[in-house]
């Protein structure tokens, strides 16, 4: 079986500057500077010949560049805070590809999360409990000016999502270029 999500990978200055807003905010632990993206649809452990039958999908998606801006931070899970993120200006475009990641992914027979699309970009992700919930939102809200971008985004990525011990290993199936 394969772990597999679609996401746009981000440019090196662009995971640099996200770094950096790691730093600024209390975080008990980072995600890995490699493994920062922008998750357009998780599709879970997918069988292998399902998996190619959702590349060739993906791989008939149609549509055209466009410039995306990271912008702002913000928690997910409300009091009890499961992860923090940087947000992302909004972007017609990219919810228009990810609407069409999630329509091809499904009719070739994956079933993608069906959670609603918030873009983000995850920075940490939190334990139960091992958040300081004050000292986090106050943190988040200081860095709302944050700014990364605007950046062009050419391609998405198939990824494979290998889980570690202590962190997953983000393996690249398959790149789509875009236009
Ligand atoms: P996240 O950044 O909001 O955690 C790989 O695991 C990617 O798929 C992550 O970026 C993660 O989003 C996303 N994802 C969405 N739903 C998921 C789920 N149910 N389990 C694991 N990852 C999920």
């Amino acid at each position: 079986m394969i772990r597999a999500f679609v996401a746009i990978d981000l440019p090196g200055e662009i995971r640099a500057r996200l770094v950096l807003l790691q730093d600024l905010l209390p975080l008990p632990r980072q995600v890995p500077e490699e493994n920062l993206h922008l998750t357009l649809a998780f599709l879970g452990e997918l069988a292998e010949p399902l998996a190619e039958d959702v590349h060739h999908a993906l791989g008939a998606i149609r549509a055209a560049p466009f410039a995306l801006t990271l912008r702002g931070a913000g928690i997910f899970g409300g009091a009890e805070a499961r992860s923090v993120h940087a947000g992302v200006a909004p972007a017609p475009a990219l919810d228009h590809l990810a609407r069409k990641v999630a329509t091809a992914a499904g009719r070739a027979g994956a079933r993608p999360a069906g959670r609603r699309f918030i873009p983000h970009v995850t920075l940490a992700r939190l334990r139960p409990g091992e958040a300081d919930p004050l000292r986090l939102e106050r943190a988040v809200a200081a860095a709302q000016g944050f700014v990364a971008g605007p950046f062009a985004v050419t391609a998405f990525v198939l990824y494979r999502s290998h889980l570690g011990a202590d962190r997953a290993h983000h393996e690249e199936l398959a790149r789509y270029r875009l236009g």
